[in-house]
């Protein structure tokens, strides 16, 4: 295929903006399912997850012809803890196809997406989405994204941008916004139009950058990526380039992608995105090239991790009852192969043998990669989320964020008092219409952990908080949390309803009747400030006389529900969050009353971290 016949376009967005619902109806309208062939609503979502959660968590390429060019289109995750997802894919793009919300206009994740594209020097093509929205205020959104390239400082060609106005779930774009029916032809159209071919030499020395790692049940591992110059074949011996090594390689299998199939092919040139079987050893960012003459891509950058959670094997009375997978050795090994296909992932010392610090970009990341762990079958104990302190030219300095903040004008004073707490700086306020306020803020990325969780109390459940990373800046100080203990079991038993109903005076309880439960298993939050040892599991006194009313029905509270996120977010640094495959269990660190007393002792002459 000569290269004038390709086009390859990112499709990046805010989360939740449309862009697989989008990609949907290009794969459904350029005729790439059968007439017969039954296709569920966003097909690219393909993991588990991805359905359940409703968002993308990977980018993924997709092929799809239009007239004779192939369009190689890769959708992205909108959330900002995937970011590097986005950063990931740029490089095996000419072009980008940035999606707004209609209604919403562009939100922090537009900006950091756009700002990557607009640096990578890609052509960029905006789509106004959800046209179709009674709240929809497109000319307004139309002037805020210009707003948004101005101070992204886009030149005078980036900003001469085309705009289409959509509505994905109907499967339809214009050039103007006033149609309410018809197909995504314009939209194909420009996309022939506006993205540029991909420029290359298909005789040239061959160059494929590895973007992304796969699996295929047959031929194991794949490597995916964009041919940037020469011509691919199948059978040929190449050089896998690793920084400075060269190692030889055979490529045995080659195939591109269309539709929802890779399709085999004996060849592979300049622009296409081919996945590779074959190659063992290969890491993101390698390049497949000349063996005799190598000439080796620069690696995509990606930004630092921010976060890090510490792994342990589970080494609870409960350890091993419903997960297979339970060893240190396993979980090391599970991490190893996670932090090779997932360029956001890093792996660090654990500070102790059993311990693994796994570093990424947030807590819902996390929070994906051991609810994907716990569904293989491991059990892992997780440590709260921290930030990554780091020294730069000596100085401590940590990451920060621009958070914005859409909440009813009501909860002003009590959010804004929270975010000062939380060494948060007011950036800039507007309106943000029926009675919302719109305000932005820089904040320490330690100042958000936990702070979700009480901006919804804050707010009546109806405040929205999106969050972006904003670079390393210096260290901000001590903050101050609000603190909470634990109620904590002191006993192996079983849960009570007696010993429950006395309880719950106590704070609320995150376990119901008839619950397993260990000596150190956390059971409910305090509502006082320390933790408090107590038995959950004490039977109701017998005796031979019966009382008048003795007998009254217990009436219990309904136990929070802990999700994985709000227990990462709940847990303080001497606790931990045990995790198999059937429960989610909060614990202290240490286990034994008698001992963690001594240990609070100790710590509370320390720079205490408490609770949110
Ligand atoms: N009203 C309206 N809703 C839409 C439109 N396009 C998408 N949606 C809805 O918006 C929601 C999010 O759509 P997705 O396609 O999953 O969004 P996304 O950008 O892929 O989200 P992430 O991958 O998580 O970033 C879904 O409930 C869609 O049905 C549209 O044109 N109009
Ligand atoms: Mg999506």
């Amino acid at each position: 295929m000569s290269e004038a016949k390709i086009r390859n376009i990112a499709i990046i967005a805010h989360v939740d903006h449309g862009k697989t619902t989008l990609v949907d109806h290009m794969l459904r309208q350029s005729g790439t399912f059968e007439a017969h062939q039954k296709v569920s609503d966003r097909v690219m979502d393909s993991m588990d997850l991805e359905r359940e959660r409703g968002i993308t968590i990977l980018s993924k390429p997709t092929g799809v012809k239009w007239n004779d060019i192939k369009i190689n289109i890769v959708d992205t995750p909108g959330h900002a803890d995937f970011g590097a997802e986005v950063e990931r894919v740029l490089r095996m793009v000419e072009g980008v196809l940035l999606l707004v919300d209609a209604a919403e206009g562009p939100l922090p994740q537009t900006r950091f997406v756009l700002g990557k594209a607009l640096a990578a020097e890609l052509k960029v093509m905006v789509c106004i989405n959800k046209i179709d929205r009674p709240d929809a205020r497109v000319e307004e959104v139309l002037d805020e994204v210009y707003g948004l390239f101005i101070d992204l400082d886009a030149d005078d060609e980036q900003i001469e941008f085309p705009v289409f106005y959509a509505c994905a779930k109907e499967g339809y774009a214009h050039l103007e916004n006033k149609q309410e029916s018809g197909d995504l032809s314009c939209l194909f159209d420009g996309i022939v139009e506006h993205i540029p071919a991909p420029q290359g030499d298909p005789d040239g020395v061959p160059q494929v950058l590895i973007t992304q790692l796969g699996h295929d049940p047959y031929l194991g591992r794949l490597a995916i990526g964009r041919v940037m110059n020469g011509t691919i074949c199948r059978n040929k011996e190449y050089g896998l380039a690793q920084d400075e090594n060269i190692k030889k390689i055979k490529v045995v299998q080659l195939s591109t992608f269309e539709g929802l199939e890779r399709v085999p092919t004996e060849s592979a040139s300049v622009g296409d995105i081919i996945a590779v079987a074959g190659i063992a050893d290969l890491q993101i960012g390698d390049t497949i090239t000349d063996l005799s003459s190598p000439a080796p891509l620069e690696r995509p950058s990606i930004d630092e991790p921010t976060i890090g959670i510490t792994f342990h094997a589970n080494n609870g009375p409960f350890s091993a009852l419903d997960g297979k997978k339970v060893t240190a050795r396993e979980i090391r090994e599970r991490l190893e192969h996670e932090a090779l296909h997932n360029v956001a992932i890093r792996l660090e010392d654990g500070g102790a043998p059993d311990a693994v610090r796994v570093l990424g970009r947030g807590e819902l990341q996390m929070a994906i990669l051991i609810e994907q762990m716990r569904r293989e079958g491991f059990e892992v104990c997780v440590s709260k989320p921290q930030v990554r302190v780091v020294e730069k030219d000596g100085k401590k300095t940590e990451p920060y964020e621009l958070a914005t903040l859409d909440f009813p004008e009501a909860a002003m004073g009590a959010v804004s008092e929270k975010m000062n707490q939380r060494k948060g700086r007011m950036l800039n306020m507007r309106p943000g219409g029926s009675g919302r306020t719109v305000v932005e803020f820089r904040i320490p990325t330690r100042g958000l952990i936990g702070f979700r969780g009480e901006y919804l109390n804050d707010t009546r459940g109806e405040g929205i908080l999106n969050t972006i990373f904003d670079g390393f800046d210096e260290y901000a100080g001590h903050i101050e949390y609000r603190k909470r203990g634990s109620l904590v079991a002191d006993r192996k038993g079983v849960s009570t309803a007696y010993a429950l109903f006395t309880l719950q005076q106590r704070g609320a309880m995150f376990i119901g009747v008839a619950v397993d439960v260990y000596e150190g298993m956390i059971i409910g939050a305090a509502s006082r400030e320390n933790d408090m040892n107590i038995n959950p599991c004490k039977p109701k006194q017998l005796n031979n006389i019966r009382s008048a009313g003795a007998d009254e029905k217990l009436i219990l509270a309904p136990p929070l529900q802990l999700t994985l996120e709000k227990a990462l977010e709940y847990i303080s640094d001497d606790e931990l969050v045990e995790v198999t495959p059937k429960f989610i269990r909060l614990r202290k660190r240490t286990l034994a009353s008698n001992m963690r007393s001594v240990l609070r002792g100790d710590r509370k002459k320390k720079d205490r971290q408490p609770r949110s």
